[in-house]
């Protein structure tokens, strides 16, 4: 059984080798050790929530204000999170140009935050809201006090601008993210369960195109079996552990 040391000398060689043609694909165990309760860990959402009550059109149709009460109550929780050592490893990682883009699930906007300049957002940013009528689009600098709010232009309700169950993703950035998967030589897989679809078919589309798959996970999941490297630990230990052996190697000639 190798150590968490041993498993991140293997990826940050990998890394390295890559030559930055290292993407990242994040889903909300990234954001855990920030504060943010992801969907199916203990303290899930879903276990208190149902999402088909919640985040589909259908909800928001039945009843925009009890859909807007539970994403203002996790814009509220989002408010207080800063970005934690594994956003930060990974927007360091892009600096030092071994890290060419960040592909997230999450709509929490902390890789952002961390200062992740190549970020490609596959289910939209709970900072954004569209209108349900003239689609005019707004970006809340705090939790809405009013709720549901209303669109500034035309008086109709506005919308979270996330994508539901149930609808499509947005069209350039899941292309863009199939162009990344396809390119990329090493795909670093982080905290995600890999049960949300058409997200999830990133890492395969990434093996079939040769990559090697690095998972970051404190459980396995269904990627797991794909993976070369599976490293079960917290995303933020894991990562920063990698960025330290990447230091140690470059800094040591061969
Ligand atoms: C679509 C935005 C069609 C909103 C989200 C049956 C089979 C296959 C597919 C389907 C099916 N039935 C329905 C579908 C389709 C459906 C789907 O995949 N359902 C699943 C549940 C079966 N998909 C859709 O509906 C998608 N749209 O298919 O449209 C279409 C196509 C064309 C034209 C018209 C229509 C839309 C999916 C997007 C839904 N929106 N979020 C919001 O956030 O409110 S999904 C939601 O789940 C989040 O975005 C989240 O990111 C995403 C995935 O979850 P994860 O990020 O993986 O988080 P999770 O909690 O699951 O896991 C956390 C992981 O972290 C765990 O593994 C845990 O161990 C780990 N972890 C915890 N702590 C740490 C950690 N790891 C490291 N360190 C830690 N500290
Ligand atoms: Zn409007």
């Amino acid at each position: 059984m190798e150590t968490l040391d041993e498993l991140a000398e293997r990826a940050a060689r990998l890394i390295l080798k890559a030559r930055g043609e290292t993407v990242a694909f994040t889903g909300a165990g990234v954001s855990a050790e920030s504060g943010v309760p992801t969907f199916r860990g203990r303290d899930g959402l879903w276990k208190r929530f149902r999402p088909e009550e919640l985040a589909t059109p259908e909800a928001f149709e039945r009843n925009p204000r009890l859909v807007w009460e539970w994403y203002r109550w996790r814009m509220e929780i989002i408010a207080r999170a800063r970005p934690n050592p594994a956003h930060l490893a990974l927007a360091e990682l892009e600096k030092l140009g071994l890290l060419r883009c960040v592909i997230t699930q999450n709509v929490d906007g902390l890789h952002r935050e961390a200062g992740q300049q190549c970020l490609v957002e596959l289910h939209g940013n709970i900072w954004r809201a569209r209108c349900t009528k003239c689609g005019h689009r707004v970006v809340f600098r705090e939790p809405p006090r009013e709720i549901p709010p209303r669109c500034p232009r035309c008086g109709a309700l506005l919308r979270p601008d996330v994508v539901w169950f149930g609808e499509p993703l947005p069209e350039q950035e899941w292309r863009q993210a199939l162009q990344l998967a396809r390119e990329a030589r090493v795909l670093l897989v982080i905290g995600t369960s890999g049960v949300v679809y058409p997200a999830a078919l990133i890492p395969t589309i990434a093996k079939e195109n040769g990559a090697k798959i690095i998972e970051i996970n404190i459980e396995k999941t269904p990627i797991t079996s794909i993976a070369d490297i599976h490293i079960e630990a917290p995303a933020g230990k894991a990562i920063q552990k990698i960025l330290e052996k990447i230091k140690q190697i470059t800094r040591t000639p061969i």
